[in-house]
């Protein structure tokens, strides 16, 4: 049986962290602000931002919440971005993805002030993420790391194997364990031989946004399984992009979802927030 890992128990750990730099920035006068926009009314996102302002509240950060209506324009968003990026009191923005469909979520991220981007998605960072030289990593691959040292697994020469491509997880994720000296593999959905790959692999990423696609048959023996999809199964339960009950059998660890990942993406967040309010502020 594999030893699960508690997002909630590694993500309070971080959070007791950054609290604890928090006081002492508040006693050098810097409040650390974040900045949350969300647009329409997805109730995923409604859940996910409201568990960041509470994150907030947990650290003693001052949040704001900016909820604009599924209609508002490119032109009224981007201008409420520019604005936050002058603001003093505030030191990190983060617009909620998915946007509705006639915004451009290129655009957003572009114009947040790369030095207030907390999710790490600016070109800036990304390439700085690249070179391994940065300020910000992006939220959701730095809490699977995050996981992954909280139980002192060694990724250095290890398999590693990411399922999943995308810009906000799979990518940066590969290049995270990369950083680590692990040797990386990227799978995606033209990947042949997906199953042969993903059980040579000592640690699995799986971020495909499939519900319980990952399979025992693609687990090898003890190996770390780190669970990033947060869907709904038939019954409408929240469930990973692992097929938990029967991984947990073969599996030397695992996340569990919800209670895994999803709470460190939040953790980490407040980390980089605080980065940037001791850039910003040179404290
Ligand atoms: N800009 N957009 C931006 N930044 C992000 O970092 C995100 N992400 C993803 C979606 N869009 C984003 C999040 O915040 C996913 N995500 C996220 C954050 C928190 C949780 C899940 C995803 C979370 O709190 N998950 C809980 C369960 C929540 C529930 O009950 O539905 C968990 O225990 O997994």
């Amino acid at each position: 049986m594999a030893k699960i890992i508690s997002g909630k128990e590694v993500s309070a750990a971080v959070k007791a962290r950054v609290r604890e730099e928090c006081e002492q920035l508040k006693a050098q006068g810097v409040v650390p602000g974040l900045a949350v926009i969300i647009v329409g009314d997805d109730p995923a996102s409604r859940v996910y931002v409201n568990n960041k302002k509470k994150a907030c509240a947990e650290v003693g950060f001052h949040s704001e919440e900016f909820a604009l209506p599924a209609e508002t324009t490119e032109e009224e968003l981007l201008s409420l971005v520019r604005e936050l990026n002058e603001r003093k009191d505030i030191h990190g923005i983060l617009c909620q993805l998915p946007l509705p469909k006639h915004l451009d979520e290129k655009k957003v991220i572009h114009t947040i002030a790369p030095e207030k981007d907390v999710d790490a998605f600016h070109p800036s960072n990304v390439g700085q993420i690249m070179i391994g030289e940065y300020r910000f990593l992006p939220c959701t691959p730095a809490g699977v790391m995050e996981m992954i040292k909280s139980e002192g697994i060694e990724v250095s020469g290890k398999n590693c194997v990411v399922i999943g491509r995308s810009n906000i997880v799979g990518k940066p994720m590969a290049m995270l364990l990369l950083h680590e000296n692990g040797t990386v593999t990227i799978c995606h959905s033209r990947t042949k031989n997906l199953k042969e790959i993903c059980s040579q692999a000592d640690i699995l990423v799986a971020a495909v946004g499939k519900p319980k696609f990952v399979t025992a048959d693609m687990v090898k023996e003890g190996a770390v399984v780190l669970d990033v999809g947060i869907n709904r199964d038939e019954n409408g339960k929240l469930c990973g992009d692992v097929d938990f009950a029967s991984v947990e059998k073969k599996a030397g660890y695992i996340t569990p979802v919800p209670g895994g990942v999803g709470p460190m993406t939040i953790a980490m967040l407040m980390q980089n927030t605080l980065t940037a309010a001791k850039l910003l502020t040179g404290c």
